[in-house]
């Protein structure tokens, strides 16, 4: 394809930058799968670095501090996107081939840096070559598009046929060339829109009954009758296909970054080493699992432990980067890395999660063996000033939590946890450190991804939740919940077990009652537990007759206390009232 007088030249940049940032978006979505050293953006930067005298360096680094490399970066696509893409377009629209030999040259550069970097592997070639193409095909549609549909004129009525032949033939020889020059400069805006509408007024001029405009030659751009293939400008149809390639860009570009951060940041966590606890949790009793079909292992497995966050994306926080900052009313602000608590003494404990939300027989709880330094540990390097009562904990993604401080010193297993159920902390619930506190409920506690702790004052700050109806303190309440029969079970006449889990966590069960249809409350049989932090399951036989029936239990904790009936719903501050369900027998 020849030059094309008639495009001006904010569409040439315009088309090379869509272009170019298709390549990109492309190259960085196809490095995502092939590793973070096959991005050419970041392997340029790379280069660009080493190539960079130390002085300049230092003079960035002290400038731009922990952003240095988001600044390269970024310089990167300023230099590629504002000045390399924009030639690429006006060089595809003088010839495609120019522009495709523009972006070889570019994807080449790309390509050596890529191939040039340490330990780089012919893999690492994939997403430069396949942003390149990306980039290719862009450029070849939006020529294409800028150009409009192919235009041939029908044959004008014999009347009219000498003078179209006419004006046709001095289209080609004065205007081509005349405007080949002229339209790049001045004329390329303004017979932009004439060739825009003339355009859409399909070729209606030309085939004689469109006015003047058809008739007389000298009155429109002589191009525009130059022979079967028409030069012509189409904006609209150039500005929808740069849109739809800008949306590609972008998206594709915001997805590699994303789904590139997933496997870093999963690639990270494989590779931590858990070290031994200092203090190991107590064995586990035989007996604290039943075993019973349908009813909750007494262990949650990571897999099946219920999630509850306000994160639209899990975060990915990179333990590389971590870090625990600790300030407010302390003696001296503390700033602890992921491997300098890794290195403190760890404390192994099983511990019951549960959420507020969770409604009477509800599934938002989950028990697991946790692996963590106490909270103390690492707040007593800090040092508490007398008079602050809260922790506002900030999870990576700025979510914060307000936890009482006397709960978390008074010596129970309130965890900076980095391990749950021997697996370094599951993305989702909270990788790389997350706070465990045994007996208050999730939103007041349990901030995972978590990075700053200010020590402070209940009538000072206030946490995520608690202006949005929930109360600034969270003890759980006890409860219990069935779990055998199913709700709604349709059962066979005889002997037939319930079952469930009940909870009090940090003061224990002491008891469950279970009763059928309003009748009398019976004591059912306690699995053991390993201490008063997790719930515990109960169990209770019981001889079925044909019918519905109603089943109800109670709880009681260490302290004696038990459940109440009284229903209130979770908020604000958890749900209350007896788990009861209904099956039939027969
Ligand atoms: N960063 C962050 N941490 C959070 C939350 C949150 O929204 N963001 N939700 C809390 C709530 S309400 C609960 S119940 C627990 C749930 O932890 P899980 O998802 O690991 O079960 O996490 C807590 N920690
Ligand atoms: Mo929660």
């Amino acid at each position: 394809m020849q030059s094309n007088p008639m495009v001006p030249a904010w569409a040439k940049a315009l088309m090379g930058l869509v272009a170019g940032g298709v390549a990109l978006g492309i190259a960085q979505l196809a490095a995502a799968f092939a590793g973070p050293k096959s991005s050419p953006v970041v392997a340029v930067g790379d280069v660009a670095i080493d190539l960079t005298p130390a002085p300049l360096k230092e003079f960035a680094i002290r400038t731009f501090g922990e952003n240095d490399k988001t600044v390269l970066i970024a310089g990167v696509l300023i230099v590629v996107l504002g000045g390399v893409a924009p030639l690429i377009g006006t060089l595809a629209a003088r010839r495609l081939g120019y522009g495709f030999a523009g972006l070889a040259v570019f994807g080449a550069i790309g390509l050596a840096a890529v191939l040039t970097r340490p330990d780089a592997g012919v893999l690492d070639a994939l997403p430069t070559l396949v942003g390149a193409a990306a980039g290719a095909w862009t450029l070849g549609r939006l020529v294409r598009r800028a150009a409009g549909e192919p235009v041939t004129p029908p044959p004008p009525p014999p009347a009219e046929s000498a003078r179209a032949a006419e004006s046709a033939g001095a289209a080609e020889s004065a205007g081509a060339a005349e405007s080949a020059g002229a339209a790049e400069s001045a004329g390329a805006a303004e017979s932009a829109g004439a060739a825009g509408a003339a355009e859409s007024a399909g070729a209606a001029g030309v085939s004689g009954d469109g006015g003047g405009e058809g008739r007389d030659g000298a009155e429109r751009p002589a191009v525009m009758l130059a022979g079967a293939d028409l030069w012509s400008f189409d904006r609209r149809r150039l500005l929808t296909g740069a849109t739809g390639g800008a949306v590609v860009a972008i998206g594709s570009a915001v997805l590699g970054q994303t789904l590139g951060g997933q496997r870093a940041v999963d690639a990270e966590r494989v590779k931590v080493a858990l070290p031994k606890p200092a203090t190991s949790a107590k064995p586990i009793p035989a007996a604290a699992d039943l075993h019973i079909r349908g009813l909750s292992p007494f262990i949650t497995r990571n897999r099946d432990f219920y999630r509850v966050d306000t994160a639209l994306v899990v975060p990915q926080v990179d333990p590389r980067s971590w870090k625990l900052r600790i300030h407010g009313m302390v003696d001296r602000p503390v700033e602890l890395t992921y491997q300098e608590l890794l290195g403190m003494p760890l404390t192994e404990a099983d511990v019951t999660l549960t959420c507020v939300s969770n409604e009477v027989g509800g599934e938002y709880i989950g028990n697991a063996r946790w692996l963590g330094v106490r909270m103390p540990e690492v707040l007593r390097r800090a040092g508490l000033q007398s008079g602050a009562d809260m922790l506002l904990s900030t999870s990576a993604d700025g979510f914060t939590c307000g936890t009482p401080v006397d709960v978390v010193m008074d010596g129970r297993d309130a965890l900076f946890a980095i391990a749950m159920n021997g697996e370094a902390l599951p993305v989702a619930h909270g990788f790389p450190v997350r706070q465990v506190v045994p007996g208050l409920y999730g939103y007041v506690s349990a901030t995972k991804w978590v990075v700053d702790i200010k020590v402070t004052r209940f009538d000072r700050d206030e946490a995520y939740w608690t202006p949005r109806g929930w109360s600034a303190k969270g003890p759980i309440k006890t409860q219990s919940r069935i779990d055998v029969p199913k709700s709604g079970d349709s059962l066979k006449a005889g002997r037939t077990t319930i079952a469930g889990v009940a909870w009090a966590q940090h003061t224990g069960v002491d008891a469950v009652e279970v009763r059928v249809d309003r009748g009398q409350w019976r004591q059912a049989r306690l699995a053991e537990v390993p201490g008063p932090d997790t719930w515990r399951q109960w169990s209770i036989d019981w001889d079925a007759t044909a019918g519905e029936h109603t089943i109800q239990v109670r709880a009681t904790d260490a302290a004696g206390r038990t459940q109440t009936e009284q229903e209130a719903s979770p908020a604000p501050d958890g749900a209350t009232g007896w788990h009861t369900i209904t099956v039939k027998v027969s």
